[in-house]
């Protein structure tokens, strides 16, 4: 019954619906469309130099492991001369399931890999050299720490990535042309065989060979290999290149530029002092990756089991590293029995531990925040998208607009010293100047800074206020925004570089 009166009416409605209204009806979604459609505002343009696709995920990374592995952790030395015995490398109980496992725990998110340090040694027994894990006694010279780490990062879902030293004190042929051929052919191998890769470290020290000479790398070749087997990954290095790449901060300390550009005016030409600080509006993307050892050393030695980093100095390099635009490739090196000692472990987890107490909450989360100017009066682009968890979505302002100020209102007062500010980077890195100010009766001003760009986080005496004021003083094009946080901390209260 219900169904037969359905369909009647169905077939009446039919009936009734002239050609001519048909046309009404048409015109009207046509105007409507129009309508919206004109409504719509624009998204900013990109300015300048962006980041690829790779680039904005390896941003999102923040924090990952790197890892020291080889002879050296057997002699106990930073710099194996290539003439080690090839036997000195003998795990007794190589676990890279607890590498990987580790890693997760501390909230990293990948582990880059020494695969062949400046003592030629390879973690796989590469067809290139003799001196390789198939030459030692290791697993009877079957084994390979490549196949078992990157198996391991797949089952902890953790991104896989690689060192290779160009600088080779152990092969033969190192210092002439055929040397250039034969790193290529062991790219190849690293490249090809162990799955997809997240980054490659070119470390790029050139000292002498066996032979005493000094090799002239030949980098464009080494870096179009990369491109041709990993084009996903991207080239980390000290020296100029091709592909995707990060730059090497400059030191090994932990310490990026209180002002950090993503870009470079010329990736050839990188002075220390613009490896840090990187260059205002420059035409290459190519971000800060800061790297620094938990131990005085790159490479394990019992002697620096009571030095591992504290706490509180890892906090200081997690500020000094992802709080000002840099990524964090920390060095956890594993010890003789091929495995992370308790020592660096236990540190990794207080630190972990450390990090999360200072997030736990997050006093803007209900916060109102209006801006000086929003981009076409759009709620798409909101000032409260800066509350939202979608790394998309974002504040936006006017194309003429260079100033601008974002005005975050607590309800009540709080205590508060710090605050985490991200700006968009799919669409360039803007900003130039900020400053932080809060209300006591007038505002007062507490913060004044240059360079957001990924994320920033800043520290400052505490303050108890309801109302927080972010000016952006300068930028290069209209400010675009998509993170804020406040948070408390009575531990983390002092900057201290
Ligand atoms: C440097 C090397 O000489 C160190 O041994 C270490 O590998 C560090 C990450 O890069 O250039």
């Amino acid at each position: 019954m219900i169904k037969t009166i359905f369909f009647k009416l169905h077939l009446r409605s039919v009936r009734l619906a002239s050609p001519v209204r048909y046309l009404a009806f048409f015109a009207i979604i046509v105007f409507a469309f129009t309508f919206c459609a004109c409504d719509k505002t624009l998204p900013p343009e990109p300015f300048g130099a962006i980041p690829s696709q790779e680039l904005v995920d390896w941003h999102k990374m923040e924090y990952y492991m790197f890892v020291h592995f080889g002879p050296n952790t057997f002699t106990n030395v930073e710099w194996g001369d290539g003439k080690e015995d090839p036997n000195v490398f003998n795990p007794t109980d190589l676990d890279c399931r607890q590498w990987a496992e580790t890693a997760k725990n501390a909230g990293m998110r990948g582990i880059i890999l020494t695969a062949k340090h400046h003592d030629g040694f390879c973690l796989w027994p590469s067809n290139y050299s003799t001196h390789t894990v198939r030459e030692s006694l290791w697993k009877n010279g079957e084994g390979d720490v490549l196949k078992e780490l990157s198996e391991a990062c797949k089952e902890y879902g953790l991104q896989f990535g690689l060192y290779v030293s160009p600088w080779d004190r152990n092969h033969p042929t190192y210092g002439t042309e055929e040397y250039n051929e034969i790193f290529v052919k062991t790219l190849e191998e690293v490249l090809a065989n162990y799955g997809d890769q997240f980054e490659i470290w070119f470390d790029g020290a050139n000292g002498e060979g066996k032979n005493g000479k000094k090799q002239v790398y030949d980098w464009n070749t080494f870096h179009t290999t990369v491109c041709k087997y990993q084009p996903k990954a991207i080239h980390a290095i000290e020296v100029n290149g091709i592909g995707s790449s990060c730059r090497w901060v400059g030191n090994e300390q932990g310490v990026a530029g209180k002002t950090n550009w993503c870009t470079l005016n010329n990736p050839s030409e990188r002075t220390m002092e613009i490896l840090g600080v990187g260059e205002q509006g420059g035409g290459f993307w190519i971000p800060a990756e800061t790297d620094v050892s938990i131990r005085p050393g790159w490479f394990y030695s019992p002697e620096t089991n009571d030095k591992v980093k504290s706490v509180e100095k890892l906090m200081d390099i997690y500020y000094t590293s992802v709080g000002r635009n840099s990524n964090l490739l920390l060095n956890v090196p594993p010890d003789t029995r091929g495995r992370i000692h308790p020592a660096d472990s236990i540190r990794l987890m207080e630190f972990y531990h450390a990090r999360n107490e200072l997030f736990a909450e997050n006093i803007a989360e209900k916060a109102i925040i209006t801006a000086s100017n929003v981009r076409g009066k759009s709620p798409e682009y909101s000032a409260m998208n800066l509350l939202d968890d979608d790394y998309d979505r974002y504040w936006a302002a006017d194309d003429d607009i260079l100033t601008a100020s974002l005005e975050i209102d607590l309800s009540q007062e709080k205590e508060i010293n710090h605050i985490l500010l991200q700006e968009y980077i799919p669409l360039g890195q803007r900003i130039v100047k900020f400053s932080i100010a809060y209300w006591d009766n007038g505002w007062h001003n507490i913060v004044n800074e240059t360079t957001i760009g990924y994320k920033r986080i800043v520290r400052f005496p505490t303050i108890k206020t309801s109302k927080i004021k972010i000016n952006i003083e300068e930028s290069l094009a209209c400010p675009v925004l998509n993170r804020v946080e406040i948070y408390y901390s009575n531990v983390y209260t002092n900057e201290t570089n």
